[in-house]
C-alpha cells in the first residue's frame, strides 16, 4: 500500500492530521489531486456547502463563528475554509480567523483551514474544490466556505456554494453600490452585520430596493437578516435561515442543478490549470517575455502567434 493509500484510509476513519496533510499535498502539487480526487469521489456530495462573502472587516469571521456554534448545537460536524486573498504572506487575516474562531479550534468536531490565494484564481478554484471534497468525504455535515468580497473570488464562490450569504455593514456608504455590481445575484441571503451601529434600517432598504432591481430567484426571496458578529443575537435567524435554504433547493430541485454547474466548474478548473501549466512547461519565461515585446513593438499581433504556437500546444490539447 502506497503512503498516499496510508494517509486516504486514515483521513476516512477519522484521522484529522491525515485530512490536514492531504488537503496540503492537494494544495501543492495538483499531481496528488489527480491520485487522491478519484478515490474520494464516491464519498462526497453529502456536505451542505455554504459561502459567505462581503467587504473586508464586515464581520464574517464573526459571524461564521457564531454559526459553527449553531450547527454544534445541532450536533453537526462543521468544516471551515477561510480564503484570504489579501495577505498572501504576511497571514494576517489568517491569524485573525484564528482570534474570531479559537473557541472551535479545539472542537474535534470543527476543521478550520485558511488559504491563500497567492494571486492565482484558477489555482485557488482547484485547491478550493479540492478540500471542499476531502472535508465532504472527512464526514463534514456542513462545509462554510468565507471569501473576502474582492473581485471574482466572490463571484466565483456562487459556482462551489449551495447557499451564499453576502454580509454587509451599515456605514459603507458607497460600498452598497459596489455589491451591486454582480453580488446581489449571487446572494441567497443578505446578512446586515454590525446591526449595533447607526444606519442599519437605511442598509437594509438599500438591499431591498437593489434586489428589486436585480433578477429575482425563482421560488425564492432573500432574506435580509441583522446580525451582531460580537454577540448572539442574529446568528439563530441567520442559521434558520440557511436551513430553509437548504430545504428549498432539495425541494425544488435546485441542488441538481447546482451540482451540475459545480460539476462543470471542476472540469473548467481542472483544465485550465491543466493547460496553464503544460504551457509554462512548453514556452520559457524568456521566450514569453520576447513574444511580449513583439506584440508591443507592433512587429507582431497574438493571434499571429498563437497560430505559430499551436503545433508546440498541440501535445496537451
Ligand atoms: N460593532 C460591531 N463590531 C463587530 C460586529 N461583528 C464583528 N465586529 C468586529 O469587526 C471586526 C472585524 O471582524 P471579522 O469577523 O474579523 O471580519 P471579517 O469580515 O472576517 O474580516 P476579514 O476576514 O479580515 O475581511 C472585529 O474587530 C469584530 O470584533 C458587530 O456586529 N458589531
Ligand atoms: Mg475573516
Amino acid at each position: 500500500m502506497s503512503s498516499f493509500d496510508e494517509l486516504i484510509k486514515s483521513m476516512i476513519s477519522g484521522d484529522r492530521r491525515a485530512l490536514g496533510k492531504i488537503i496540503t499535498l492537494m494544495e501543492n502539487d495538483s499531481s496528488s489531486s489527480a491520485y487522491i480526487i478519484p478515490r474520494i469521489h464516491n464519498l462526497t456530495g453529502n456536505a451542505h456547502i455554504v459561502g459567505i462573502t462581503g467587504p473586508p472587516g464586515s464581520g464574517k469571521s464573526s459571524i461564521v463563528d457564531k454559526l459553527v456554534s449553531c450547527y454544534r448545537k445541532d450536533g453537526l460536524k462543521v468544516g471551515v475554509i477561510a480564503i484570504d486573498p489579501t495577505s498572501p504572506f504576511t497571514g494576517g487575516a489568517i491569524l485573525g480567523d484564528r482570534i474570531r474562531m479559537k473557541q472551535h479550534y479545539t472542537d474535534r468536531d470543527v476543521f478550520i483551514r485558511s488559504m491563500a490565494t497567492r494571486g492565482n484564481l484558477g489555482g485557488l478554484s482547484e485547491a478550493t474544490g479540492n478540500t471542499i471534497k476531502a472535508l465532504d468525504a472527512f464526514g463534514k455535515d456542513v462545509i462554510i466556505i468565507e471569501t473576502v468580497g474582492a473581485g471574482q473570488v466572490e463571484v466565483d464562490i456562487v459556482k462551489v456554494a449551495d447557499t451564499v450569504i453576502v454580509v454587509s455593514v451599515p456605514s459603507m456608504g458607497d460600498s452598497v453600490q459596489t455589491l451591486k455590481a454582480g453580488i446581489m445575484e449571487i446572494g441567497d441571503i443578505f446578512a446586515v452585520n454590525k446591526a449595533d451601529i447607526e444606519g442599519v434600517e437605511k442598509c437594509i432598504l438599500e438591499i431591498r430596493m437593489m434586489l428589486e432591481l436585480s433578477e429575482k430567484k425563482e421560488g425564492w426571496i432573500q432574506p435580509i437578516i441583522k446580525t451582531y458578529g460580537n454577540k448572539d443575537e442574529g446568528a439563530n435567524k441567520l442559521y434558520e435561515a440557511i436551513k430553509e435554504h437548504n430545504k428549498y433547493l432539495i425541494e425544488s430541485g435546485h441542488n441538481e442543478k447546482k451540482r451540475i454547474i459545480r460539476g462543470k466548474t471542476e472540469l473548467v478548473n481542472i483544465l485550465q490549470n491543466l493547460f496553464i501549466r503544460n504551457l509554462y512547461k512548453t514556452i520559457s519565461e524568456e521566450e514569453m517575455e520576447e513574444l511580449a515585446k513583439k506584440i508591443a513593438n507592433r512587429e507582431k499581433d497574438p493571434y499571429m502567434i498563437i497560430e505559430e504556437l499551436i503545433p508546440r500546444l498541440k501535445k496537451f490539447v
